[in-house]
């Protein structure tokens, strides 16, 4: 019997008799066993700092569900509602989604340097759409959420994600204590910001506005931020036609996330959207499958000063700035100053791709 051609590798060709042949299927099943048993074996360490919060509650369960992460931990900080409120709604969803072994911390009561916006009128008196969870099996880690961050981080250097997607007093706080954690930290992933207009006004963005003094030093702390915005949130939607899929799955977590989605549907309608952002869950989204985003590389800077603009994320999409240098009475530009990006801009998404894996996540739950 003839040899047959059966690959060009590297431009060299090379022969397979049909003896072999018959186990090249064979082999394509171990070699796909292998790449799978390797995916689910090493899955992603991440820890949410949050403030739940009903897209956090969102998030986070789409994270406890995802098999290409392991969540470390949950940290608290204030924002949608305040510190406490925050760290007890936390709880319960941990407790709800029967994960009592993800550590839940307490961290910052109130932004750096401003007074605390809370969010009831967007997430509803208790922050979880006024929905009633059972008191939580699960306690309350006593660290504070900055050093269980730093410690996490030291303790497994390289392998943690961060994933914050309230203000980031929490994060400030643990980079400002101990800048040596931030080489070791694998990816930090946040929902904040925007390139193109705020959610709380003309400018910023909520968790940013929330905070603007913490988010300019997470910024420049020297790692690269990716930054997934309100102005990608609010095109990346959860419709009720969407939800709809999962009001008859009837678990107690997709129970949870139809009554939350219904509420923020209902605020979002009145304010003119024809579904409720993805904010959070996009966050989180983005660390299971970057595929799902469009990201470019850019410097950006919090402004923290400007009479309508504090809280802006202030992105440089060119890579440079004029250099102007005072000559007499006037100054003149000579040339431009290069900056490095120090953010992962997110511009788009993949809107009905990211739905369909969030639904499909909490399907029957
Ligand atoms: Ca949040």
């Amino acid at each position: 019997m003839p040899n047959y051609n059966a690959s060009l590798v590297s431009g060299k060709e090379f022969t397979v008799t049909n003896s072999q042949r018959q186990y090249v299927p064979l082999l394509t099943l171990v070699i796909a066993l292998l790449l799978s048993a390797q995916t689910q074996a090493a899955p992603r360490r991440v820890i949410i700092d949050t403030d739940p919060g009903v897209d956090d509650a969102m998030a986070i369960l789409l994270a406890l569900n995802s098999p290409e992460l392991e969540v470390d931990a949950l940290t608290v900080v204030a924002g949608n509602v305040e510190q406490p409120q925050g760290l007890e709604n936390a709880l319960k969803i941990v407790s709800l989604a029967g994960r009592c072994d993800v550590l839940v911390a307490g961290g910052a009561k109130h932004p750096l340097n401003q007074k605390l916006i809370t969010a009831q009128f967007w997430h509803g008196k208790n922050g979880l759409a006024g929905v009633e969870l059972p008191p939580s099996k699960c306690k309350a880690d006593d660290r504070f959420a900055p050093d269980l961050i730093i410690e996490m981080v030291h303790a497994h250097p390289h392998e943690i994600t961060l994933i914050p997607v309230g203000p980031l007093t929490n994060i400030a706080l643990a980079v400002s204590k101990d800048p040596s954690i931030v080489p070791l930290v694998r990816d930090i992933v946040i929902m904040g910001g925007s390139v193109s207009g705020g959610n709380v006004n003309g400018a910023a963005e909520a968790n940013i506005y929330n905070d603007p003094e913490a988010a300019q030093i997470v910024f420049n702390a020297g790692w690269t931020v990716t930054m997934i915005g309100s102005d990608v949130g609010e095109r990346t939607l959860i419709t009720r036609k969407r939800l709809s899929e999962l009001q008859g799955s009837h678990g107690p977590e997709s129970d949870f996330v139809v009554k939350l989605a219904d509420f923020y549907l209902t605020r979002s309608e009145k304010s003119g959207y024809s579904g409720a952002a993805m904010y959070d869950p996009l966050a989180v989204g983005t660390v299971i499958d970057p595929t799902l985003v469009t990201l470019k590389p850019m410097h950006v800077d919090v402004e923290t000063r400007g009479e309508f603009t504090r809280g802006e994320t202030v992105a440089n999409r060119m890579g440079s700035n004029e250099n102007n240098v005072l000559h007499g009475d006037h100054y003149e530009i000579e040339g431009v100053v290069e900056l490095s990006p120090n953010a992962r801009v997110c511009l788009a998404s993949d809107a009905d791709r990211f739905v369909e894996l969030f639904i499909t996540r909490l399907k029957g739950k």
